[in-house]
């Protein structure tokens, strides 16, 4: 019913709003679709902090200043209450990559600046946040894929430390990268690190400043990682990998591979190097065919790529994976247990964006379902999720989205559902 009055009040933003989802492959009558924030510079990335609030990572453009912002939603309609509050300006550190915290401090991606930057809540959750420094990435000059993605996690039996993930692309689009990328700051000495690789460094941040060991690579033969995240009861890594592109793309060339979701179980994080196959060992898009033979061995499969949906009228399809989330754990049941996968896209041979869907990859890995279809809005860059919402950052719009489950109380036939899958060994449990 408020939902109702809401629409009745703000009748063009609910239309817009709930008009995003991909009906009628999405019953959108399971959810609540609102603009959650509108009007801010290039959203890309939120979290939700330690008092309910959304912080947003927002920017004016390439070299130009990045903020985090807050916003409050007193309410819980779905729209935040009113403007957004700068809590963090980096000066010419735009734009703004990705935005997370595991525990104490926030960390920020800074594409301008080649960093990545912990800032410091203050006492009250509307405080500034404070900078207390970077890690700094070096590049050798035209490489391809320098944009830092994030995850972390608290260091598993070590309280008051995180463990920082962050991927160094590769230099070419399709060949082994040859130039190192050299790494310091928070007390490391200049570090030189391979390309096509995901590291994992360990952040102590029980002191005054931030304090990194441990540095280790945790996996080579990727090409441009942006979207990863911890699943929060396995503690495995699950990652989507941006593939190979076609020599001289136009609107109307496809790439030659398949963007990927890939996993590092937990066990293997830190103790092997797991290797996935960039560049000679990968399917090949929409053919399906795969491509290495003997350069395959050793070589961790996907989870799943990221093909062409058939069936679908539009003919639309994926390419550019961004951020990734793990299903609200009271979405529908539907929707429950999979990895939300945004695009960002490209102009295809219409010459609008028929690339650019927010992908639902169900929890088997066998299914994909374009739950926002391309060319829906500008690019989504972010999806993160709460208990009950999927928050989508349009950085090619101003705005950020909210997708709500309309009846998030589980019933017990749900309850039922969990217990026969749990029995059933599935990996993931619902989410707290
Ligand atoms: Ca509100
Ligand atoms: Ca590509
Ligand atoms: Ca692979």
């Amino acid at each position: 019913m408020k939902f109702a009055v809401l629409c009745l009040l703000t009748f063009i933003g609910c239309a817009e709003a709930s008009s995003i989802l991909n009906t009628p492959a999405i019953d959108a009558s399971a959810f609540r679709v609102t603009q959650f924030a509108t009007g801010l510079p290039l959203p890309n990335s939120v979290i939700k902090a330690k008092d309910g609030s959304i912080l947003a990572l927002t920017s004016d453009g390439f070299f130009g200043n990045t903020r985090v912002v807050r916003l409050q939603d007193s309410n819980f309609d779905g729209v935040a209450d009113g403007p957004a509050q700068t809590l963090y300006t980096g000066a010419g550190t735009g734009v703004g990559t990705q935005i997370r915290q595991a525990d104490k401090l926030v960390y920020i991606g800074e594409f301008g600046s080649s960093s990545i930057t912990a800032l410091s809540p203050g006492a009250s959750a509307s405080d500034p946040l404070t900078s207390l420094g970077s890690l700094q990435f070096q590049y050798p000059a035209g490489h391809a894929h320098p944009t830092a993605g994030i995850a972390v996690r608290q260091t598993p039996g070590s309280p008051g430390s995180v463990d920082l993930v962050f991927n160094i692309g590769s230099q070419f689009n399709n060949q082994l990268s040859t130039d190192k990328v050299t790494v310091s700051g928070f007390g490391l000495a200049p570090t030189a690190l391979d390309g096509d690789s995901l590291y994992m460094v360990t952040i102590n941040e029980s002191g005054a400043s931030p304090i990194a060991s441990n540095l280790r690579q945790i996996a080579t033969g990727i090409r441009n990682v942006y979207g990863m995240a911890f699943h929060p009861v396995s503690g495995d890594l699950y990652f989507a990998d941006n593939a190979i592109d076609e020599d001289n793309p136009t609107n109307f060339t496809q790439p030659l591979q398949a963007d990927e979701l890939n996993r590092i179980p937990s066990a293997d994080l830190g103790v092997n190097i797991l290797r996935f196959g960039y560049p000679n060992c990968y399917d090949a898009y929409r053919t399906y065919l795969p491509v290495g033979g003997p350069a395959c061995t050793g070589v961790t499969d996907s989870l799943i790529n990221f093909q062409p949906v058939p069936n679908t009228l539009s003919g639309f399809r994926s390419e550019g994976p961004t951020e990734i989330a793990f299903s609200p754990s009271l979405f529908p049941n539907l929707y429950r247990n999979g990895i939300f996968v945004g695009f960002s896209g490209g102009t295809g041979p219409n010459g609008t964006n028929d690339q650019n869907p927010l992908v639902f990859v169900n929890s088997a890995f066998d299914s994909l379902t374009h739950f926002i279809e391309s060319g829906t809005i500008g690019n989504i860059l972010g999806v993160y999720a709460t208990d009950d919402s999927l928050f989508i950052s349009d950085w090619g719009g101003t705005n950020i989205y909210q997708i709500t489950a309309i009846n998030p109380v589980p019933e017990p036939s749900t309850f039922g559902l969990i217990a026969i899958a749990l029995a059933l060994g599935f990996r993931f449990s619902a989410r707290r």
